[in-house]
């Protein structure tokens, strides 16, 4: 495998049907990484598999084939002249958002799937931002469906113009914007002969310049946010996940937290063996999806959301009696938050806890993150605010500054996006 390219991560975003599972399977198929007999067996599936035959590349559970929609993610390989890639296939529908937030936090990078009949629209907001919270920088839009627009400049500049205003005030710079058709392939993989008024990069030239990633944080304790186990005959329990920091070799002995704390006994061992795409690794580095056997932990013992790291520097554990104190910004709330509020769930790295607010300790000015007000009586949407946090359940979370990607989260409530933030410091009761 190709271990002397850089290897990216990059998480297809965006609104319900505009596209997402079609590019990919557009970019897999003009790069004969799928062989045309599976496009053509899905077209002959009826309908439906008409209009999805690129997206059913991606989509493979009965349920999603049968509405026409991703529910969970779906990982796929793909190599461009100078990158090693991992495609993360995300959903767009608002009802599946928290699997969205799980692609995205195993993402380096994202394309940004908007279509050119609808334009921005709620879930390319929400999608957008909580791409940024969970610290994706890189970014690349994708207009798609040109072929509905007639490839029409005009429309595709109207579009172009929303989506460039919602990022920059996100603080993304720099970011290409592309008009495609996934269903047509133009602009894809194949330079397209219909939009002469284009003269930037195809999809994959886009995905072939991401920027190698900043220096990985190997020198960081090693934190790999679980995101399924599984049983593998003649393996035993594999852990999935993607090294978030440090390394991991074989031969290390890795805990796993909260776990360990839940069942009041270490769930813990040696590592036999690490695998990456069905190929032994003896390390494992920062944005590598892995799977692992570690002696002696059960497939029961774990589950997605716990963390391993090192048993000398372990994951850090909030409790129900620990709080921590946080910098969120409210995104999106109908009335106010208040102390008490609760139960809204937290989202962090893989795992998903429900919260309360302790205390609301300080209003901040969102721009220059200034003290407005002192213990205010709530915050509502659009304001930044230091507030502190108690999990009702033990979780493992970590100050931005010394773990950044496990410092991140979102919140979220009658299923949608209320807040994100980073965690400032951990209280532990005693
Ligand atoms: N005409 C046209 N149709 C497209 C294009 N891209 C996607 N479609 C159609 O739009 C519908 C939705 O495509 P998907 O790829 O499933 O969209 P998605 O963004 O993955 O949707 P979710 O994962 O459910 O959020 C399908 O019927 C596609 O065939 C395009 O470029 N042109
Ligand atoms: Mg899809």
């Amino acid at each position: 495998m190709a271990k002397e390219k850089p290897h990216v991560n990059i998480v297809f975003i965006g609104h319900v049907d505009h596209g997402k599972s079609t590019t990919i399977g557009r970019l897999l198929f003009d790069t004969a990484n799928i062989p045309e007999n599976i496009i053509k067996k899905f077209e002959e599936m009826g309908e439906k598999g008409k209009s999805f035959k690129f997206a059913w590349v991606m989509d493979r559970l009965k349920e999603e084939r049968e509405r026409g929609i991703t529910i969970d993610v779906a990982h796929t390989k793909f190599e461009t002249p100078h990158r090693y890639i991992t495609i993360i296939d995300a959903p767009g529908h608002r009802d599946f958002v928290k699997n969205m937030i799980t692609g995205a936090s195993q993402a380096d990078a994202a394309v940004l799937v908007v279509a050119a009949t609808d334009g921005v629209m709620p879930q390319t907001k929400e999608h957008a931002f909580l791409a940024r919270t969970l610290g994706i920088n890189h970014i690349i839009v994708a207009i798609n469906k040109m072929d509905m627009v007639n490839y029409d400049q005009k429309a595709f500049e109207k579009v172009k113009a929303q989506v460039e205003k919602l990022l920059k005030m996100l603080g993304y710079k720099d970011f290409p914007v592309i008009p495609i058709s996934a269903w047509e392939g133009d602009n894809v993989v194949k330079k397209s002969d219909k939009m002469p008024w284009y003269n930037g990069p195809t999809l994959i030239e886009a995905l072939d310049q991401i920027p190698p990633e900043p220096p990985k944080p190997t020198d960081k304790p090693l934190r790999i946010p679980i995101q399924d186990v599984y049983s593998i005959k003649g393996v035993g329990t594999v852990p999935v996940g993607r090294v978030e920091t440090g390394v991991l070799r074989v031969g290390d002995v890795v805990i796993f937290e909260p776990a360990s704390t839940i069942f009041h006994k270490p769930i813990q061992g040696e590592v036999k063996s690490i695998e990456m795409h069905h190929e032994p690794l003896q390390e494992a580095y920062p944005g590598d999806n892995i799977g692992f056997n570690v002696r002696g932990v059960g497939k029961n013992d774990i589950k997605r959301g716990d963390v391993a790291g090192h048993t000398n520097n372990p994951p850090t554990v909030v409790r129900p009696k620990d709080t921590f104190k946080a910098q969120i910004i409210v995104l999106n709330h109908p009335t106010a938050i208040t102390v008490g509020y609760t139960p809204p769930v937290l989202h962090a790295h893989t795992t998903q806890v429900a919260v309360r607010f302790e205390q609301l300790l300080a209003k901040l000015d969102p721009r220059t993150g200034n003290v407005v007000e002192e213990n205010p009586q709530f915050i509502k949407t659009g304001d930044s605010a230091i507030v502190i946090l108690r999990p009702t359940k033990a979780m493992v979370i970590e100050p931005v500054k010394e773990i950044p990607q496990l410092g991140r989260f979102a919140i979220r409530d009658m299923g949608q996006t209320v807040a994100a933030g980073m965690v400032i410091s951990i209280q532990k009761a005693e």
